[in-house]
């Protein structure tokens, strides 16, 4: 295995047309999940991806196990539940350009994942360990979970890379900053966007931040700026640019981003050029609606990137 990751999909419903849901009478089912995103971009890459989560033992738990399985990625060491469903998301375009999404999610199969779902054998010769601050948002279990994870990740050597993905509408600030600052204590990799970085560290300065999570124990910092992202270690800052291209859907940028990241570094890129290919692969997700559906394979990457992508 190349990347182990933890975290809930859900069943995703797009409206088939703008306005209030209350108006929206049909809309197209997919799927989505921050480490799921990952792994899936990963997987059409060619590397090896296993994803580690809780489903219900219901319709929607089988559609997505089918789904990222026919993507590529390892699901053998999902758990389904009985008695908790698979969550729901749904998106909805209220205004020109910006979008919500509304969680059906409390309780869910996900968020009954404890400590141990992500075991030694899970992750026995990988070379990261992915997850992000949506898990430990989930429930208390959850928390429990994400941190007995990376502990065991440290302890067996795989590098843990961890996007904060702050969820406000999961958690308070208060309760989160804490939690997620105690996960980046066990973090290699820290891939925050400048909106973490301001409710983490009371700062958008992409430097600052940078700084502030080395602070914490992290050995690199790639902090997402949108148009492109800073690399932060001990002894160096760079900016890589990124290309600027038309965004139909936002969502699963920074996760397509991650996986174009990581398949760099399993490449044996250096940082800056695995970030790259991180906004490459990101900028194939925002041209297309759905969190994952847009992810490039090896050949798209190829030929994009004597294209249009700037170093
Ligand atoms: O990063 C994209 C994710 O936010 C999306 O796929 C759904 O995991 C999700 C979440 O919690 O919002």
């Amino acid at each position: 295995m190349d990347v182990v990751t933890m975290g809930e999909s859900m069943a995703l419903f797009t409206p088939e047309k703008s306005g209030q849901l209350r108006y929206v009478q049909n809309y197209s089912r997919s799927f989505g999940g921050a480490e799921s995103n990952v792994a899936a971009g990963l997987a059409k890459l060619g590397h090896q991806a296993r994803w580690i989560s809780r489903v219900g033992e219901d319709e929607f738990g089988e559609a997505l196990l089918r789904f990222l399985r026919g993507e590529g990625v390892d699901t053998s060491f999902v758990e389904r539940d009985p008695e908790a469903p698979t969550g729901i998301y749904f998106k909805e375009y209220r205004k020109a350009g910006s979008m919500s999404v509304q969680y059906y999610r409390h309780g869910s199969a996900a968020s009954r994942m404890a400590p141990g779902i992500v075991s030694e054998k899970a992750l026995k010769g990988a070379s990261f360990f992915h997850m992000t601050g949506i898990t430990p948002a989930l429930s208390v279990s959850c928390r429990e979970a994400v941190l007995d994870a990376v502990k065991t990740a440290s302890r067996m050597g795989v590098r843990v890379v961890m996007d904060p993905n702050l969820r406000l509408k999961l958690w308070k600030k208060e309760e989160a900053v804490p939690v997620l600052k105690e996960l980046l204590g066990y973090t290699d990799i820290a891939l925050p966007g400048v909106d973490d970085g301001e409710v983490l560290f009371g700062t958008r300065d992409p430097e600052e931040i940078g700084r502030a999570c080395l602070a914490l124990g992290c050995h690199l910092a790639v902090v997402k700026t949108g148009a492109g992202a800073l690399l932060v270690t001990e002894t160096d800052v760079e900016q890589v640019e990124g290309s600027e291209v038309e965004v139909v859907d936002p969502v699963g940028a920074g996760d397509a981003f991650c996986a174009g990241f990581l398949s760099g570094l399993l490449d044996g890129m250096t940082p800056a050029e695995a970030a790259a290919r991180g906004h490459q692969t990101a900028s194939f997700v925002v041209q297309v609606k759905g969190d994952v559906e847009g992810l490039p394979d090896r050949r798209e990457l190829a030929e994009s990137d004597s294209r249009d992508v700037r170093r």
